[in-house]
């Protein structure tokens, strides 16, 4: 594990080589084009392309090579935030995950793993106007710590801290990257303005202050000041909504946000809530995304120790699923993993059980499979040689 990023260092560009192998030309189809089939061979890890991505590949003849940033690179940023809403214990999240072997299990996996620390904030006592405040000045650490391990060359993973912090990721990323796109997973829409909130509590919040169509909705904060909108309606998908608020059911209908609600995925299934929403983000070309993924999304029978459980949520498989195909689009450059609340959730091992499947959707996001895997090159072990016969030690050889 690697502390920190070291000035000037070079992160390793990764050139996956495709080889495409025509097995059959013979068939025509009905419009009278070939049907060709094709099998293909990936060197330097095994990827399940993206759909798009493959016929794209196909498309060109065959002489394709995928040359893409490495994504087996990460920079982990923990960020002890909780001001965004009242509950306390969200943030102790980030070491939460650290002691549980987080960082670790990432080098498994074979990602490099670079620490950038958690951040720290200046404590202050809780009025609704320091509040904002302490919360506005910490996004806006973070804002600048994501945009930094972005540039260095690494998938930023965010561990939350309540959904406020996304305020911050979510800019930092679009000064690191252009235009990126947004998958927000969560029971919650999070798009309140300040005028609408029902709470007032910023994780309620990020993403209003984000949207450029709701500018002229949003109050003038002086304590944010720093920040300027960066996402258009465009840019967005929800997946797993289910509690939503009337003005944010107002802001998702006329500002015509896509969203998949926990109906949708019972209606479509999760593959094709996945499809359609990369199909949307990514219509013609790549772009980079960010996960924001708010624990509270999946059911609270999985997900008990968080702030706002709301029930009917994703089930286990459905949010890996999302988190693999992530992974497989190859696009993934940030994810925030937040709202994990290690005091909350009735019931032993509530806290422990929340803890792991957050730890596996980061896991998932950054390509564990739940096949099972195995590193290039491995081999199973022989018995002893000696006492057997070089015929038979022949023919129990590896093909
Ligand atoms: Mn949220």
């Amino acid at each position: 594990m690697q502390s920190g990023p070291s000035p000037g260092r070079k992160v390793p560009n990764v050139t996956l080589g495709l080889r495409i192998d025509f097995v059959g030309a013979s068939q025509v189809l009905t419009d009278g084009s070939p049907r060709l089939s094709v099998s293909v061979e990936m060197f330097g890890g095994t990827m399940s392309a993206h759909r798009r991505g493959l016929s794209q590949v196909i498309r060109t003849g065959g002489r394709a090579v995928l040359s893409r940033r490495s994504r087996n690179s990460a920079g982990v940023l923990g960020v002890p935030l909780s001001k965004g809403q009242t509950k306390a214990g969200v943030e102790l999240t980030p070491s939460a995950l650290r002691k549980a072997g987080l960082l670790i299990k990432m080098e498994q996996l074979g990602c490099s793993v670079f620490d950038y620390g958690d951040l720290a904030f200046q404590d202050v006592p809780q009025t609704d106007w320091n509040t904002s405040w302490s919360v506005a000045c910490a996004v806006h650490q973070v804002a600048k710590a994501v945009c930094r391990v972005i540039r260095d060359g690494h998938t930023c993973v965010t561990l939350g801290g309540d959904h406020s912090l996304a305020l911050g990721s979510v800019y930092g990323h679009s000064m690191a990257q252009q235009n990126p796109a947004v998958i927000w997973v969560d029971a919650h829409a999070d798009i309140n303005t300040p005028l609408t909130s029902p709470t007032g509590n910023l994780h309620g919040q990020p993403l209003a202050f984000l949207l450029h169509e709701l500018q002229d909705k949003i109050p003038s904060l002086s304590e944010f000041s720093w920040l300027s909108p960066c996402l258009s309606a465009r840019d967005i998908v929800y997946i797993g909504l289910r509690d939503v608020d009337p003005a944010e059911h107002f802001i998702l209908k006329n500002y015509g946000l896509r969203y998949f609600s926990t109906r949708d995925i019972d209606e479509l299934g999760i593959r094709k809530v996945m499809e359609m929403t990369l199909e949307y983000l990514m219509p013609h070309s790549k772009r980079s995304i960010h996960l924001s993924f708010d624990i509270d999304a999946f059911d609270p029978s999985v997900a008990p120790a968080t702030g706002t459980p709301v029930p009917g949520g994703l089930t286990v498989r459905e949010g890996m699923y999302i988190a693999e195909e992530l992974h497989n689009s190859g696009a993934l450059s940030a994810l925030d993993l937040v709202e994990v609340n290690p005091r909350l959730g009735s019931g032993p091992g509530a806290a422990d059980v929340t803890l792991n499947l957050a730890m596996d959707v980061i896991l998932s996001c950054l390509g564990k499979m739940r096949e099972g895997m195995h590193t290039k090159g491995y081999r199973l072990p022989m018995p002893p040689t000696e006492k057997r016969e070089e015929g038979e030690v022949q023919a129990s050889r590896e093909v």
